[in-house]
């Protein structure tokens, strides 16, 4: 066994098997997950699950009980104590049942730990929310409820001093290091920088206005505690879309401003191609669903936001929208080793689509 002191922190259960990456090879992993979570397991119980580009998620669906499990992502997310301490603050200081939508955090295992570390992996199980997960809203009205569910959540948590907050993944949206990154990989690139790759580049080089701008609004801006990662499929829909059953994809629940979490909605919400297109010539801002999210912001946020955070939101859109270029293009040149891709040239294919949906926020 390798190495495996660096993988121990309190309050996390271990075993320790050899399993295969693929798969089914390693359904092997499946007793030891019912184990730990008092439930049988079968092969046929268990499937992949969902588009998250950075954990692997499966559906477990014992018939009756449905849930979710993730083997975890150590390599993105190397501080999973910290995740599990802002989940703490979550239970103990936000009164869930006054949030009119669930909150699925990880269900302890019986050793009583949000995380179980079985030979090296982490795994968690979450309970299954009934519902729709979708990449793309069709209606300015399911822009208004996703708006208002993100900011409800803000809300619910505007009491926690958010220094109290542990960052699960060091300045995730700082946009300054960011760009540093993007530098660092330009020069350290084994790809050849030409052409249309080069003209890509040349394009996020250009961001310098919105970086001496992130750093404007860092002085005025009060921190909260952000969900930091509100792309619209990290929230489940009513089957009818009547109204939001969940807001998911916790890990990132950190200190942050009102401005990331509606700036990742403009992002992912009023883009008339999801972030995956390449229908290069369709990649509009959509008004009304912008106009949606603006207006789900402000009324939740109403009397509680700060003058400043309001004024700040639409530079959310671009900003949050200039970040996922730069980490896109950035992990290309690095040779795709962060996000799940699907083929060699999608990252850089994702650094393409945000910067026609960038070009599109920026004339508004
Ligand atoms: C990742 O895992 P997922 O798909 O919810 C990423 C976000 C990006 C998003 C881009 C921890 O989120 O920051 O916005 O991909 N999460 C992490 O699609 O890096
Ligand atoms: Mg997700």
């Amino acid at each position: 066994m390798k190495n495996l002191d660096k993988f121990h922190f309190p309050g996390i259960c271990y075993i320790y098997r050899n399993f295969e990456q693929d798969f089914m090879q390693q359904i092997s992993w499946l007793a030891d997950i019912g184990h730990l979570y008092g439930m049988e397991i079968k092969q046929d119980q268990i499937r992949p699950f969902g588009d998250g580009h950075i954990h692997q998620t499966y559906l477990v669906d014992l018939g009756e009980e449905k849930f979710i499990l993730q083997r975890f992502n150590y390599q993105v997310f190397q501080y999973p104590e910290r995740i599990s301490h802002n989940h703490g603050i979550l239970i103990r200081e936000i009164d869930q049942a006054k949030l009119p939508f669930l909150l699925p955090l990880p269900i302890p295992n019986k050793q009583g730990d949000l995380f179980s570390l079985i030979d090296g992996n982490y795994f968690r199980l979450a309970p299954f929310v009934k519902g729709k997960c979708v990449n793309e809203v069709t209606s300015p009205h399911q822009a208004y409820l996703a708006a208002k569910a993100f900011a409800a959540f803000i809300v619910a948590g505007i009491h926690i001093q958010a220094s109290k907050l542990q960052e699960s993944i060091p300045s995730f949206h700082d946009l300054q290091l960011r760009y540093q990154q993007l530098l660092q990989a330009i020069n350290t690139t084994k790809r050849k920088v030409g052409g249309e790759l080069k003209d890509l580049v040349d394009f996020y080089l250009d961001q310098q206005d919105l970086v001496e701008e992130y750093l404007l609004w860092k002085k005025k801006l009060p921190l909260r505690m952000t969900h930091s990662d509100t792309k619209i499929n990290n929230l489940i829909y009513a089957d009818d879309f009547s109204k939001v059953n969940a807001v998911i994809d916790l890990d990132t629940i950190m200190a942050g401003y009102v401005y990331y979490d509606f700036g990742d909605l403009v992002r992912t919400v009023a883009c008339t191609e999801g972030e995956s297109s390449q229908n290069w010539k369709n990649i509009h801002v959509d008004k009304a669903k912008y106009a949606a999210l603006l207006q789900g912001f402000q009324e939740v946020g109403e009397g509680i936001f700060t003058t400043e955070e309001i004024q700040s939101l639409p530079y959310g859109g671009q900003m949050m929208t200039c970040i996922m270029g730069f980490r896109f293009l950035t992990d290309y040149l690095n040779g795709n080793i962060y996000y799940t891709i699907h083929y060699e040239e999608q990252n850089f294919h994702r650094a393409k689509n945000q910067m026609f949906l960038l070009k599109a926020l920026q004339d508004m």
